[in-house]
Order: structure tokens, then C-alpha cells, then sequence
């Protein structure tokens, strides 16, 4: 009996070491645990021993047992832990890993601007109107007393779509537009994307602008002056002086093209503004009688200024880029830094 006991103690011990998976280790048990296992065989037979050899036998027989069970429940513990690591494994993911951060997105340059641009002429007053990228030749050129004929007309500049229908080049068709449909007095913003057929390291076929009027009766280029330059000093958070240059616009009379002071020199001359110590930055004017008279306002009674400036144009100047088309090259390594 004691031979008996020693064999099925270092039965067990071996063949569990031997034990890889968790089927191995069910037939273990059964051997060895189960109800007609080793191991109550072995306390069955108990009963037969003398008498005198009983306490010291079954003393024995319950601490191999005892032994069995744990060695058992370690080898179950263990093979549990290494099926799910090596379940992870086979899929190559470690689950131990910290989690990978997610890239925060910001808006283009260009939106960006927009907005800023948007929220200073609103803070003045004016409210925002959006229309169509695709125009009627009407709105685009006709309502703004753009002749048949003139130069901005010329197929170099202009997308057709059709005879009549084209990608607005402008967007004061949208101005246009509201002054048909309402009466004054009227603060009207319009921004959006417009087209041209042009491509340089200043120009882009498609580029956005913000167009802006006031209509209203006793408004004077005084008017003009004063919102300009509460705009200028906004965009560029400083005092900044205005020059207003004489200019043709067929929209317009007058007309003027206004230079600020250099943002990058200060007006010492440098080489973004050419050594002339100006960056021009917008057009404007006086709304010309006659797109007054095409949209049935009497010029006799109402009077207005307009302007009209290029939202590339002025992200390049307030960052001091030279090269329009990095703007849409889609490159976040130049546009991450904005
Ligand atoms: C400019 C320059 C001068 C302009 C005129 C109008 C309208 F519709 F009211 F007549 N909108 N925008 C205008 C005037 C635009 O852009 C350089």
C-alpha cells in the first residue's frame, strides 16, 4: 500500500508536468480525480489494510490526494493564462499596449480667414448672404453694369458652362441678387468661392472672395473710409494706415484699390511689398447710378458704397506666404501650421 501511494504520487507529478492542453489535462483528471479514479481506488482499498497500519496509511493516501488536487488546480490556472496571451498573439495584438492618440483636425487656412473676416464685418453690422457658384451671365455681369464687351468678359477670364450660364467670377452677383429682391437700407456681406481662368504663383483658378455693400439714402465714401478702416485694424489687431489709390471698376464711381502699411516691414520696404512699404488688400467704391437704376432703386434718393477683397490674398499677407498654390496642395505639413 505505502509502494501503491509512492507510485501514484509521482505518477501524478510526472504526468502533469507532461500535460500542454486543457483536453491532456481533462483526461488527467479523470484518471487520477475521477470518480473511478486512481485515487478513490486507492481510498477504497483503504478498508483492507490491518488495522493498526490504518491512521498512518490513510494519513498518507489524503496528503497525496490533497497534493493531486492542487498540483491539478495550479496546471489549470496556468494553461489559462497562456491560452489567452497566445490567442493575442496569433491576432498580433498586445493587448499591454497604450492606445494610439487621435490627430485633432483644424480648419484650412482659408476657412479660417473666411470666418475672421465673416465675424468683423457682422460685428459692424452687415449680415451674410451665400448664393450659387454656377450663375445666370445676367448676375454676373449685365445687373452690374459689365458690358458686352468688356475686357472681363474675355474668355481668358471666365469658365462658360453655356451662351448664358457661367461660374460666377465675382460674388457680387449675390449683391445683385438681394437688391432686385429687397428694398434699402441695406449691410449685406456675401463670401464664397469664385473662378477664374487663371494659375500663377498668385493665382488660382478657383480662390474666395467676400464682397460687401451698404445701401442706405446720405452714404458717403466718409462712410466707405471709416468701415475699411475699423476692418483693416481688426484683421490685423493693429492700427494700421490706409491708402486709397484711384481705380476703374465698372460697378463703381469712383472707385479706389486701398494699400495698408507693409504688415511685414511697416512701411521701411521689404520683399513682400515690392520695396514700396504698401500691400494692396481690397478693392472699392461707390455703387455706380447705374446698377442702381438696373435693380429699380431711384440714384436720386439712395447712395451706397461696395468692396471686394481675396481671402488668399489676405492669409498670405497676414502670413507672410509668397506661393498662393500651397494653399491647395493638401500638404499638412504646411497646413498643420496654422
Ligand atoms: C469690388 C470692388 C468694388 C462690388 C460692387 C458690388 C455691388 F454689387 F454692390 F455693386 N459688390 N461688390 C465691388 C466694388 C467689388 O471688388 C474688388
Amino acid at each position: 500500500m505505502e509502494h501503491e501511494l509512492n507510485t501514484l504520487q509521482s505518477q501524478a507529478r510526472e504526468l502533469l508536468a507532461a500535460v500542454e492542453n486543457s483536453k491532456q489535462l481533462e483526461e488527467f483528471r479523470i484518471q487520477f480525480l475521477g470518480r473511478k479514479g486512481r485515487c478513490s481506488t486507492i481510498m477504497k482499498a483503504l478498508g483492507k489494510v490491518p488495522k493498526e497500519d490504518k491512521p498512518r496509511l490513510g494519513q498518507m493516501a489524503n496528503s497525496v490526494k490533497k497534493e493531486i488536487e492542487i498540483l491539478y488546480a495550479d496546471k489549470q490556472k496556468s494553461l489559462s493564462l497562456i491560452t489567452a496571451g497566445s490567442s493575442s498573439q496569433d491576432n498580433s495584438i498586445d493587448l499591454t499596449l497604450p492606445g494610439r492618440k487621435p490627430e485633432i483636425g483644424k480648419l484650412h487656412p482659408v476657412t479660417q480667414i473666411m470666418n475672421e473676416v465673416c465675424a468683423i464685418f457682422e460685428s459692424l453690422g452687415f449680415s451674410v448672404a451665400e448664393g450659387p457658384d454656377v450663375e445666370h451671365d445676367h448676375y454676373n455681369f449685365e445687373a452690374l453694369n459689365i458690358p458686352a464687351h468688356h475686357p472681363a468678359r474675355d474668355m481668358h477670364d471666365t469658365f462658360y458652362v453655356s451662351d448664358s450660364i457661367l461660374l460666377r467670377t465675382h460674388t457680387s452677383p449675390m449683391q445683385a441678387r438681394i437688391m432686385e429682391a429687397q428694398q434699402p437700407p441695406l449691410r449685406v456681406i456675401a463670401p464664397g468661392k469664385v473662378y477664374r481662368c487663371d494659375s500663377d504663383i498668385t493665382h488660382t483658378p478657383m480662390f474666395h472672395q467676400v464682397e460687401g455693400f451698404l445701401v442706405d439714402r446720405n452714404v458717403s465714401f466718409a462712410d466707405l473710409k471709416g468701415v475699411l478702416t475699423v476692418f483693416t485694424q481688426k484683421m490685423f489687431d493693429k492700427k494700421l494706415e490706409l491708402r486709397f489709390r484711384p481705380s476703374f471698376f465698372p460697378f463703381t464711381e469712383p472707385s479706389a484699390e486701398v494699400d495698408i502699411a507693409c504688415v511685414i516691414c511697416e512701411g521701411k520696404g521689404c520683399r513682400v511689398c515690392k520695396r514700396t512699404g504698401w500691400l494692396e488688400i481690397l478693392g472699392c467704391g461707390m455703387v455706380d447710378p447705374e446698377v442702381f437704376k438696373k435693380v429699380g432703386y431711384n440714384p436720386e434718393v439712395y447712395s451706397g458704397f461696395a468692396f471686394g477683397l481675396g481671402i488668399e490674398r489676405i492669409a498670405m499677407l497676414k502670413y507672410g506666404i509668397d506661393d498662393i498654390r500651397l494653399y491647395y496642395e493638401n500638404d499638412l505639413r504646411f497646413l498643420s501650421q496654422f
